[in-house]
């Protein structure tokens, strides 16, 4: 039996990451094999006729699941009713701009996007944003959408996991299902940590298998600049990954992690030292739909240094958007 149809918004959808995104949801890899749905793309004007351009298609693929796509450049109508919004949409870093112009330019669209889920989303909305910066964006929606529960603003990092744990199958020339307890913590930026820690190679702990000098110097820079080496490759940023990595995320959070836990951006509960109130990547597991972060694992001195880093990223991130006004009165 088929179940309930859920609504899912995407923004930026006239974009890489959307087209790319679109076809993997319409196809129920997003929520399941017998979940309806309806999809809603918001797009600025210019971007409109793309997106329009990719629901033809979308009806062209005559998905068996795909109730119903509505475009617009409205984002009262985009989230109106809706039960998971994907927020990709975002203003890129122009040439000679400053992180505070970024960010201010990020706030201004995250900011009202987060105040029309608190008006119109569904009472079990779910966010996960996805444009740059991507942590700090998820901040200033929550902040703007006070009537909404802060855990249900989450931030990608699910590809930075990812992209961590290809590495580490790469290097032990085993499969991907052989790695386990891979975390990234803290921004998604250049300042991320990808941490192997705790993870496992079947059964046997990974820093047992690899040296420092590798983690230092090849594992942990070239996972954290894994996008720029995409770019430099393929001649344009990550799309299909990026969009594998957001299908990842929100069918583990609506469905479950099952035994390991994963990656995400979330709302910090002071957990591991990091401050309440920034959307921090963590290690958590989804379970009844909520993500919670793990707790009670031991932190060494190589890992606390390059978290610090990483959440002193985030605490200038957030320091920058509040100084501007651009915080709503949600959590600031
Ligand atoms: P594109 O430039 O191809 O697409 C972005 C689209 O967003 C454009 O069509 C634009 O018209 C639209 N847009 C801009 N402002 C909007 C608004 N206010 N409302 C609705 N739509 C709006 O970029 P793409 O390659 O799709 O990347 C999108 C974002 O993902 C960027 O910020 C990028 O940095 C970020 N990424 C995040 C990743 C992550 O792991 N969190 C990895 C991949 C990617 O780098």
């Amino acid at each position: 039996m088929q179940r309930q149809r859920v609504n899912v918004t995407v923004t930026g959808a006239g974009g890489n990451i959307g087209y790319a995104l679109m076809f993997r949801i319409a196809s129920g890899q997003l929520l399941g094999p017998d979940v309806p749905v309806a999809l809603r793309l918001l797009e600025i004007p210019t971007g409109i006729r793309a997106a329009e351009g990719s629901a033809f298609e979308l009806q062209d693929s005559a998905f068996p699941l795909l109730r119903d796509v509505l475009v617009t450049d409205d984002p009262v109508q985009a989230f109106d009713g809706t039960n998971v919004a994907i927020l990709v949409g975002s203003r890129p870093r122009g040439p000679g701009q400053q992180r505070a112009d970024l960010l201010e330019g990020n706030a201004r669209i995250f900011g009202p996007q987060g105040a029309a889920i608190n008006a119109g989303a569904a009472d079990d909305i779910r966010v996960v944003v996805v444009g740059n910066p991507a942590n700090t964006n998820a901040l200033v929606a929550s902040s703007h959408a006070p009537d909404v529960p802060a855990d249900r603003f989450t931030a990608l990092t699910r590809l930075d996991h990812n992209r961590a744990v290809a590495q580490l199958a790469a290097k032990l020339s085993v499969q991907v299902t052989d790695v386990h307890g891979v975390i990234v913590w803290g921004n998604h930026s250049a300042l991320q940590y990808p941490d192997v820690s705790h993870a496992t190679v079947k059964g046997r702990p990974v820093r047992d298998l690899v040296d420092e000098d590798w983690l230092a110097n090849e594992f942990i820079p070239r996972v954290a600049n894994r996008g720029a080496e995409i770019i430099a490759v393929r001649g344009a940023s990550s799309m299909g990954s990026a969009a594998s990595a957001t299908v990842d995320h929100v069918h583990d959070w609506v469905n479950g992690t099952g035994g390991d836990w994963t990656s995400a951006g979330v709302f910090s509960d002071g957990s591991y030292g990091v401050p309440t109130g920034l959307v921090s990547s963590y290690p958590v597991r989804s379970l009844g739909g909520r993500w919670a972060i793990e707790p009670g694992l031991s932190i060494d001195a190589f890992s606390r240094a390059r978290i610090d880093a990483s959440v002193a990223d985030l605490v200038a991130e957030r320091d920058a958007v509040s100084a501007l006004g651009l915080l709503g009165p949600g959590r600031a």
